[in-house]
C-alpha cells in the first residue's frame, strides 16, 4: 500500500513538473502574461515577451475589447502588425471579451508588470476612474484607442486616438436627407452599438440632431445589436415583424449589424438597398461589397488602422514629448457608385 502511495505521489510530482515547464514556455514565448484567468486566455496570443525584460524596449500593454466586428479584428491586426514591425516595441495584448471587469484586471496586470504605456479601447465610457487613477499613480500614461471615456478628471488619460462619432452620425443622416429630401416622410429603424459605448452614444446623438428639425423623419424603433452581425440580424427580424413594410431606412451604428440586417430583410422577402435603404458606419470591405451588390447604400468610414499612430505616440510619450489631446481620424463617406469605385482600394 505504502509503495503504491509513493508511486502515485511520484507520478503526480512528475506530472506537475511537466505542467510547470509547459507553463513557463508559454509565458516566455507567446502567451499573454497580463491575463491569466481562463475567461480571457483564448485569444491572448499576441505577446512576444514578458514586460519585465530589461532590453530597453518600450512595452505597451493593450487592453482590447474583443472581436465583435470586422472593424475590431482589423484594429487588432493593425496594432499587432505595427508593434511587430517596430524592433523597439514590445506589445502585451489582452482580449477582454466584451467585459469591462476583464479590462480592469488587464490594466492592473499591466501596472504590476510596469509597462511603459497602457493602450485602452474602453468597452463602455464610464467607470474607469479607480483603475486609471492607479495607472496615474504608477506614472504610466494611458492612451485611449478608438472609444472615449467620460470622466471629470482629464488627467486620467493623455490622449484619445479615434474618430468623431457625432460627426459620423450626422454624415449618415445627411446621406438619407439628401436621398429622400427634407420634406419627405421617412421611417427609420436604428441598430445601436453596445450600450454605454461612446461609439454608440455619440452615433445616436449625431444622427438624432441631424434629423431633429425635419418633421417627417422619425426613428420608429431603436435597439442595441451589440455591434455584431448576428445580433443585428436578430433585432432587424423583430423590427420587420412589428413594422415590416413601414420601414424606409435602416441606420446601423456599424457595418456588421447592417450586414446582419440585410440578411433579415432578404429572408423577410424585401429587397435590401431598394425597398429599405441601408446606411451604416465603419467602411469594412463587406459593406463595400454589399453596396456593389446593390444591397446597401452608404457607409461612413471610421478607420481601424490605428496601430502605426499608437506606436508613434508611445515612442513620443516615453521620450518625454507631448501629444495632441485628441488625435482625430479623417473619416470619409462612401455611397452608391463612389463606394463601388473605391472597393478595390479597401485594405480592411
Ligand atoms: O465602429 C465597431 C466596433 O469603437 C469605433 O467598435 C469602434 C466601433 C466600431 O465594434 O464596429
Amino acid at each position: 500500500m505504502k509503495k503504491l502511495l509513493a508511486l502515485l505521489l511520484t507520478a503526480v510530482m512528475v506530472a506537475g513538473l511537466f505542467t510547470a515547464c509547459a507553463k513557463e514556455e508559454a509565458t516566455g514565448t507567446t502567451t499573454d502574461t497580463a491575463t491569466t484567468d481562463s475567461a480571457t486566455t483564448a485569444d491572448d496570443t499576441a505577446t512576444t515577451d514578458s514586460a519585465s525584460t530589461d532590453d530597453g524596449k518600450i512595452v505597451i500593454g493593450f487592453s482590447q475589447i474583443g472581436a465583435e466586428s470586422g472593424w475590431r479584428t482589423a484594429e487588432t491586426d493593425s496594432v499587432i502588425a505595427a508593434a511587430d514591425a517596430d524592433p523597439n516595441i514590445e506589445l502585451i495584448f489582452s482580449d477582454a471579451q466584451q467585459k469591462q471587469e476583464n479590462q480592469i484586471k488587464a490594466i492592473r496586470n499591466f501596472i504590476a508588470q510596469e509597462v511603459d504605456v497602457i493602450a485602452l479601447a474602453p468597452v463602455v465610457e464610464s467607470g474607469w476612474e479607480t483603475v486609471l487613477g492607479e495607472a496615474k499613480e504608477a506614472g504610466i500614461p494611458v492612451v485611449l484607442l478608438d472609444r472615449g471615456i467620460v470622466t471629470e478628471d482629464e488627467s486620467l488619460y493623455v490622449t484619445f486616438m479615434g474618430s468623431d462619432f457625432i460627426v459620423e452620425g450626422e454624415l449618415a443622416a445627411q446621406y438619407i436627407i439628401d436621398k429622400f429630401g427634407e420634406d419627405a416622410e421617412v421611417n427609420i429603424v436604428e441598430l445601436q452599438g453596445t450600450v454605454g459605448a461612446s461609439a454608440a452614444t455619440d452615433r445616436m446623438t449625431g444622427f438624432a440632431s441631424a434629423i431633429a428639425g425635419l418633421s417627417g423623419y422619425e426613428i420608429i424603433k431603436s435597439q442595441t445589436g451589440d455591434f455584431t452581425r448576428s445580433k443585428g440580424k436578430e433585432v432587424m427580424e423583430a423590427f420587420l415583424k412589428s413594422d415590416g413594410e413601414m420601414i424606409d431606412v435602416v441606420y446601423a451604428h456599424n457595418d456588421d449589424m447592417a450586414l446582419g440586417a440585410i440578411q433579415a430583410i432578404e429572408e423577410y422577402g424585401l429587397v435590401p438597398g431598394v425597398d429599405i435603404i441601408i446606411v451604416s458606419i465603419d467602411g469594412v470591405v463587406g459593406a463595400f461589397e454589399a453596396i456593389a451588390d446593390g444591397k446597401m447604400n452608404c457607409t461612413v468610414e471610421c478607420t481601424p488602422l490605428l496601430g502605426p499612430g499608437l506606436m508613434e505616440v508611445a515612442q513620443t510619450l516615453v521620450d518625454g514629448g507631448t501629444v495632441e489631446r485628441w488625435i482625430k481620424s479623417n473619416d470619409r463617406v462612401f455611397a452608391d457608385e463612389a463606394a463601388v469605385e473605391e472597393l478595390p482600394n479597401r485594405v480592411y
